[in-house]
C-alpha cells in the first residue's frame, strides 16, 4: 500500500474509532471494540504489518503515528469506561433510593433468661438478710443427696424410677440439699446459706421437667422456731409477690425436716374469690420448708442440743411460672426468641 494510502487509512481508523467507543452502549460494546482496536490481532496492530512496505525513512514515522493514534483511542477508551460507568450508578440509585433519614437497624438485643431473672430475684432477696450463696456438685454421692438427709433405705426416692443413677455409682441430685450437708460438714454454726441450683428427677409433663432450678435455705442459730422461718419466709413472699402478700402454713411431711410445711401465698390472681389457678381454694402453694430434724443436724456434725435450724426449698420454675403466668414449663427450655425476648428488662 502507498505511504499515502497507508496515512489515510489511519486517519480513518482514527476517526471510526473514536466515535465507535465514544458511542458504546454498554460495558459488553466496550469489551468486544476493546478486542476489535487492541488485541493481538486488532485493527491497530494490523498497521505495523505495512511497515515493510515503507521506506526506511518512512517506517519511523508509521510506527510514532500508530502509536498516537492507539494512545487517543486508549484515552477516548478509558473516557468511555467512566462513562458508563457513572451512567450505571445513575440509573441504580434511582431503582434503589437511599432514604439516608430513616434510623438505624439495631443489632439483636439479649435478654436474662426468665429462670435466671427469677433465681436473681430470690438470690437478692437472701442477700439482703445476711444469707450467704452456696454451691455444690450436680453429681452427687447417695449419702449426701439422701443418707444424710434422714430418707430411710426404701424411700421411693432412691429407686431408679424416681432418681438418674449415674454409672459410677453416683447420682443426679435431685434437689439442692446436699449442698447443705457439705456447708454443715465445713463450717461451724451459726449458718445463714441459700442454695441455687440444677436438680434432676425422673419427672416430665406440663408443669414438671427432669432438669429443673431450685433455691433452698438453711439457717442455724441457737434458740430458731418456727416463728423465725415463717417471719422471713413472709418477708421473703411479700418482696417477690407485693407487699400486702399473706402467706400461710399447712402441716406436711419430708424426711429431713420436722415439723414440716408446706407454704402458701393468698392467691394472686383472683385476691382469694377463687380460680383456676387457685384451684378454687384462694391459696396457692409455693415452697415447703420446716425445723431441721435433729438426725440431720447430728449428720452434720451440730449438736440439737445447742443449736436448732430451719430450712426451706422452693422451685425457680414454679416462681418465675406464677410471676409471669407462664402455664407450661417446657417454654423455659425450648429457647424460643418469642417467648425469651419478652423478659428484657
Ligand atoms: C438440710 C436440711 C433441710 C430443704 C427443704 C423443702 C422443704 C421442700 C421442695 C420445694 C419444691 C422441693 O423444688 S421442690 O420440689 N422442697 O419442700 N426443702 S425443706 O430442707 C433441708 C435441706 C437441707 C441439711
Amino acid at each position: 500500500m502507498p505511504s499515502e494510502q497507508v496515512w489515510s487509512k489511519l486517519q480513518e481508523l482514527l476517526d471510526d474509532g473514536l466515535k465507535s467507543i465514544g458511542s458504546a452502549a454498554d460495558e459488553n460494546a466496550l469489551v468486544a471494540l476493546q478486542k476489535r482496536f487492541f488485541g493481538k490481532k486488532g485493527e491497530v496492530q494490523a498497521y505495523m504489518q505495512h511497515m515493510k512496505e515503507l521506506t526506511p525513512d518512512e517506517r519511523p514515522k508509521l510506527g510514532a503515528l500508530v502509536n498516537q493514534v492507539r494512545d487517543k483511542l486508549e484515552a477516548r477508551f478509558v473516557e468511555a469506561q467512566k462513562h458508563l460507568e457513572e451512567a450505571k450508578m445513575l440509573a441504580d440509585l434511582k431503582h434503589r433510593r437511599v432514604d439516608l433519614s430513616l434510623p438505624g437497624r439495631l443489632p439483636m438485643r439479649g435478654a436474662e433468661h426468665p429462670l435466671q431473672k427469677t433465681q436473681r430475684e430470690i438470690e437478692d432477696i437472701f442477700l439482703s438478710m445476711g444469707f450467704e450463696i452456696a454451691r455444690g456438685p450436680q453429681s452427687e454421692w447417695d449419702y449426701f443427696n439422701f443418707e444424710a438427709l434422714n430418707f430411710p433405705e426404701d424411700h421411693p426416692a432412691r429407686d431408679m424410677q424416681d432418681t438418674l443413677m449415674l454409672e459410677n455409682g453416683s447420682l443426679l441430685r435431685t434437689h439442692t440439699s446436699p449442698v447443705q450437708v457439705r456447708t454443715m460438714l465445713c463450717y461451724e454454726p451459726p449458718i445463714r446459706i441459700i442454695a441455687p441450683g440444677t436438680v434432676y428427677r425422673r419427672d416430665d409433663d406440663v408443669t414438671h421437667s427432669p432438669v429443673f432450678h431450685q433455691i433452698e435455705g438453711l439457717h442455724i442459730e441457737k434458740g430458731l422456731n418456727l416463728t423465725h422461718l415463717r417471719g422471713i419466709l413472709q418477708l421473703f413472699a411479700q418482696s417477690l409477690f407485693g407487699k400486702n402478700t399473706k402467706i400461710r402454713l399447712r402441716p406436711s411431711f419430708f424426711p429431713f425436716t420436722e415439723p414440716s410445711v408446706e407454704v402458701d401465698i393468698a392467691c394472686i390472681f383472683c385476691g382469694q374469690k377463687g380460680c383456676r389457678l387457685c384451684k378454687q381454694t384462694g391459696w396457692i402453694e409455693i415452697l415447703g420448708a420446716g425445723m431441721v430434724d435433729p438426725n440431720v443436724l447430728r449428720e452434720g456434725h451440730i449438736d440439737p442440743e445447742v443449736w436448732s435450724g430451719w430450712a426451706f426449698g422452693v422451685g425457680i420454675e414454679r416462681v418465675a411460672m406464677l410471676l409471669h403466668g407462664i402455664s407450661d414449663i417446657r417454654l423455659f427450655f425450648e429457647s424460643d426468641l418469642r417467648f425469651l425476648g419478652q423478659f428484657r428488662r
